[in-house]
């Protein structure tokens, strides 16, 4: 069999666990997308822009592992790379592929159009290594597999978007047949000698403590480690706390778990656990402003021990050349015991009473419905804004999973994402929060959940404009055009979807729109909850003071 470049590229995306990728077609790119179709082990998806496009593939990447994104040179590839800035600081495996000029352009000084005019066609490489581990040109077929099998293994081990720009007249030349995936794949070597140094060292100090506690960050899971962490758990018995973005990292209904670690935002009791403690055993966590809450909670000092996925850190000193899931799973063959029980508190249940059916619908009504609906399969997706502090009192079942993007925090995320995310799993019930400002951003891509026919359930949460931005600093610009939110969805069926909108203003309406929305099994169902502007979580208002503050530091006076 004969095989071209794009062919190798299809096979190599098949033999990493696509069964899709995202498109959306250009002229740069229309002969490897031809290419990437005749693989039939790979369903090609399309997107209504390129941005959407990129966090369609992020989305999937959540779910299936890794993913693909294939767009045209600079108007489509420029806009992706927001996405995949997104999937940098979420640490998400993400293969942006840019379709780009002809070979035999280079270097003759012409002017080709989708570029900013000027003859180095270059430009795009060097943003894209900006926002990628890997990025690779490819102008020749001869070159073309080495450069492939580099971008896809650099991003699968570090976890990391990269980036291939291929030209136009490349993708159908002929090039060998990919060989065994396995070289791809392969698990960094461990240092034996250094793991075990670092496993005595964190038992020495766990040995001193008396009423160690874990504290489990965002980067748990691209480091491959949620269930070691859960085993480690089990072996110390010890208090387990999560922060924010790490929500769904570490079961809730296991017997330490004491809720959320967010400074003065945190779960009652569990601030009190991790800042009193004489052992915090940090597991992949990220400190920013967000996580600890403007600076205010930040865990650092003798007693705090430091697991990251490339380096663990105790008393001071730093150990590496393992993972963190090696480290993990050596520490928990060593670990004492030291039981939550002999510390305060329990694990953390929310409940709320109902309102009366015919009442005005509040944000604490949304939450206990949306609450109620989750199964252990269920994927919650929860966009920037209020949703964040509505998804961190949420209890839980066991197996429910949530997506947060939380470093990276681009409002509009959450519909294309879960596009992605529910292509990627659609064996999981997929149900997004999302605020009505965020909503704007990427409101199309729902278009794509009818035309897929993947019944994704989207709670708007419509309170007239950006109540977190009005929480953190108000002014004219936080208040927005209202839309009609419910009827985009006969916009986007135009007579041949079962895409379904619903409004919801009281709770008897919500109760009636999730019934609905739960029988809605071949598309989208878009239930616009109508609250008052000044209904929010006090903890969003609390905690958007805490950040306010610490962005309004004067300059020191010199
Ligand atoms: O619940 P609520 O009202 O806070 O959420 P909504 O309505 O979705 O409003 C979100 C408001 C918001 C903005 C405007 N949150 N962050 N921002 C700043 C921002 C602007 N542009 C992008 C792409 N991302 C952002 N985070
Ligand atoms: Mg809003």
């Amino acid at each position: 069999m004969t095989y071209t470049v794009g062919m190798y590229l299809a096979d190599r995306l098949v033999q990493i666990g696509l069964k899709h990728h995202f498109a959306v077609a250009g002229d740069y790119n229309l002969v490897l997308l031809d290419q990437l179709l005749l693989n039939k082990g790979m369903e090609q998806i399309y997107c209504c822009n390129e941005l959407n496009c990129g966090f369609s593939a992020e989305g999937y990447a959540r779910s299936n592992g890794a993913a693909a994104a294939v767009v045209t040179f600079s108007v489509g590839a420029i806009s992706a790379m927001n996405a995949i800035g997104g999937a940098y600081a979420e640490n998400l495996p993400v293969i942006l592929i840019s379709g780009a000029p002809n070979s035999n352009d280079h270097g003759t000084g012409h002017i080709l159009h989708h570029t900013t005019g000027k003859t180095d066609y270059g430009y795009q490489l060097e943003m894209a290594r900006q926002v990628t581990c890997a990025a690779e040109s490819i102008t020749d077929a001869q070159s073309a597999p080495a450069k492939i099998d580099h971008v896809i293994r650099t991003a699968l081990r570090e976890r990391k978007p990269a980036y291939l720009e291929i030209a136009c007249n490349i993708s159908s030349e002929l090039c060998v047949q990919p060989g065994p995936v396995s070289s791809l794949l392969a698990e960094p070597e461990i240092d034996q000698t250094s793991l075990k140094a670092a496993v005595d060292a964190t038992v020495a100090f766990l040995e001193k403590s008396t009423k160690p506690v874990m504290l489990v960050g965002s980067k748990l899971r691209a480091a491959n480690a949620l269930a070691e962490t859960e085993t480690l758990a089990d072996k110390l018995q010890c208090a387990v706390t999560i922060m924010a973005a790490a929500k769904g990292f570490f079961p809730e209904d296991h017997a330490g778990f004491r809720g959320l670690y967010w400074g003065e935002v945190s779960t009652p009791g569990a601030q009190e656990l991790v800042e009193t403690t004489d052992a915090l055993l940090c597991i992949a966590p990220v400190f920013n402003d967000y996580s600890t809450v403007g600076w205010s909670a930040w865990p650092k000092g003798p007693n705090v021990i430091l697991a990251e996925p490339d380096r663990v850190t105790v008393d001071g000193r730093a150990y590496d050349g393992f993972t963190l899931r090696a480290f993990l799973r050596a520490l928990a063959e060593k670990a004492p015991a030291r039981p939550a029980s002999a510390q305060k508190g329990s694990v953390p249940t929310f409940s709320l009473p109902a309102t009366p059916d015919e009442a005005g619908l509040t944000n604490d009504e949304i939450v206990r419905h949306i609450n109620a609906l989750l199964t252990s399969n269920t994927t919650l997706v929860a966009e920037t804004g209020d949703s964040w502090f509505n998804a961190m009192r949420m209890t839980l079942p066991r197996g429910a999973r949530v997506e947060l993007e939380m470093q990276w925090g681009h409002i509009g995320w959450s519909v294309p994402s879960s596009f992605g995310n529910a292509m990627g799993s659609q064996d999981r019930q997929h149900v997004v929060m999302v605020g009505d400002g965020s909503f704007q951003l990427t409101a199309q891509e729902v278009a794509q959940m009818v035309r897929y026919e993947l019944p994704v359930i989207i709670f708007l949460i419509n309170n007239r404009g950006y109540v977190i931005e009005i929480a953190i600093h108000d002014g004219p610009y936080n208040y927005i055009k209202n839309w009609d939110y419910a009827g985009l969805m006969e916009v986007f069926n135009a007579g041949e979807g079962h895409g379904l909108g619903l409004k919801a203003t009281t709770p008897k309406e919500l109760a009636e729109a999730i019934a609905k929305a739960k029988a809605n099994t071949r598309g989208p169902t878009l239930i616009e909850c109508q609250i008052d502007r000044k209904d929010c979580t006090d903890t969003l208002v609390k905690w958007g003071h805490k950040v306010a503050s610490a962005n309004a530091r004067k300059t020191p006076l010199a």
